[in-house]
């Protein structure tokens, strides 16, 4: 996975060792347009983690309106969470010689050989939202994404903020809902919270529960629920994603709890119904984590075509948000 220290060296690396964007292969398509380069209609192979999540959507919508806007020619395929189909998109997207290929990596590990497969046909890879564990830093480009680590951080230090703004005393018995199983943010979210507590809280915080619930509202439902039977006196919830926040909510409730109050909650993304929940009192801060990467994958794919190197890590900026400002927040949300 990517870090600052990579950051730099890959870029040279990758710009030299490769040439890939400068051999990125001609578009073979008849019609032009105005997306630059030899003129040509870039063609953009996308390969989609899934439709898991509010988050995912808005993500879907942002790259699939950017690609329209930049008038490319996009290939779009949904891996309905799965690794198996998001490595076949990608062979056909390589079969099908688009220019670019761009996909946002389900799980971290497994993807050299078919990266290997892309470098081999000369086809530049950009990773956007995830990264991948490689043992060639020159099989993608760049990735477009956000530091989820720092998420994790963040996710902690407002969580102080919240404690002391409920007035909460005593032990911090923490509930853990973590995200997809070997994802980029699943690991590095929990990496980064961490890092707060083992420095900050080592004697009045303590993670007692922690568990997948694969980023769904049904999965959160479902295992904060469990957690509920064999925790009975958890006081805060922290959510890797708003949709398990919010399916957790329906799980606090049934147990005679009340979301917020009795059980404090932190959840990262901040798609509209977690403002919602937010608003409602039930969420008491999110970490914002933008989905709208659409505009800035698009420019790469442009700069990558014609052969113009770029950052090795092109963050996404974002904020964080307590419980009161939820409500004014809320009509400027733009997913
Ligand atoms: C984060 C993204 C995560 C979101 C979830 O960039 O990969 O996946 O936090 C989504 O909502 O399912």
């Amino acid at each position: 996975m990517l870090n600052r220290r990579n950051f730099l060296t890959a870029a040279v690396g990758v710009a030299a060792a490769t040439g890939l964007a400068a051999c990125a292969k001609e578009d073979d398509s008849s019609s032009t347009s105005s997306s630059g380069g030899g003129g040509k209609k870039i063609t953009l192979g996308f390969s989609q983690v899934g439709s898991e999540s509010g988050w995912r959507t808005a993500n879907t919508d942002s790259v699939k309106s950017a690609a329209k806007e930049a008038g490319y020619s996009l290939k779009f395929s949904d891996a309905q969470q799965k690794q198996e189909n998001q490595i076949s998109a990608i062979r056909s997207f390589i079969a099908q010689k688009v220019d670019v290929i761009a996909f946002s990596p389900v799980v971290v590990t497994g993807w050299d050989a078919v990266l290997k497969e892309a470098k081999a046909k000369k086809i530049p890879v950009v990773l956007t939202d995830r990264s991948v564990e490689t043992s060639d830093d020159s099989l993608f480009v760049t990735l477009v994404g956000s530091d989820f680590t720092d998420e994790g951080r963040r996710a902690a230090k407002i969580l102080e903020k919240v404690l002391e703004k409920a007035g909460h005393k005593g032990n911090v018995k923490i509930a853990q809902l973590e995200g997809t199983t070997g994802a980029a943010p699943a690991i590095e979210r929990a990496k980064g919270f961490k890092e707060v507590m083992d420095a900050d809280h080592k004697d009045d915080w303590k993670i007692v529960v922690s568990q997948t619930g694969d980023f769904t509202r049904a999965g959160g439902k479902q295992v904060m629920a469990a957690f509920l039977q064999s925790n009975p006196d958890i006081n805060v919830l922290f959510a890797h994603n708003d949709d398990m926040a919010i399916g957790a909510i329906q799980s606090i409730e049934a147990a005679g709890k009340k979301p917020g109050k009795d059980i404090l909650i932190v959840s990262i993304d901040g798609v509209k119904d977690g403002f919602v929940a937010m608003s409602e009192g039930k969420i008491n801060a999110i970490v914002e984590c933008n989905p709208l990467l659409g505009p800035q994958l698009m420019e790469v794919v442009q700069k990558v075509k014609d052969g113009e190197t770029v950052e090795r890590w092109i963050k996404t900026k974002e904020s964080d948000f307590m419980q009161d400002q939820a409500k004014d927040a809320l009509p400027t949300r733009k997913y």
